[in-house]
């Protein structure tokens, strides 16, 4: 009775993170590259060789995003929307 009931939480507890960390962890990257693209439809001041740089990290961000590789995909994301600003 009582492991029973240990594994049914364990399984509820698995699947809601699951529920919550996947869309989570996939899900921020498409929203970072927006963030990235409006800031770089907003500033228009920004000299060639900084928007340079934004588009070379958002293209490598996408590139890891796409690969899997959400942690490093966000960092760039990251790193290019604070050189937008
Ligand atoms: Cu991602």
């Amino acid at each position: 009775m009582f492991t029973r009931m240990l594994m049914a939480r364990i399984l509820i507890a698995g699947a809601v993170v699951a529920l919550l960390a996947g869309p989570a962890l996939a899900g921020s990257c498409p929203m970072d590259m927006q963030k990235v693209d409006a800031a770089l439809a907003k500033n228009t001041g920004l000299s060639a060789d900084k928007k340079a740089q934004v588009m070379k990290l958002r293209a490598e961000g996408e590139a890891d995003h796409k690969a899997g590789k959400h942690a490093d995909s966000m960092k760039k994301l990251a790193d290019a929307l604070k050189l937008a600003q």
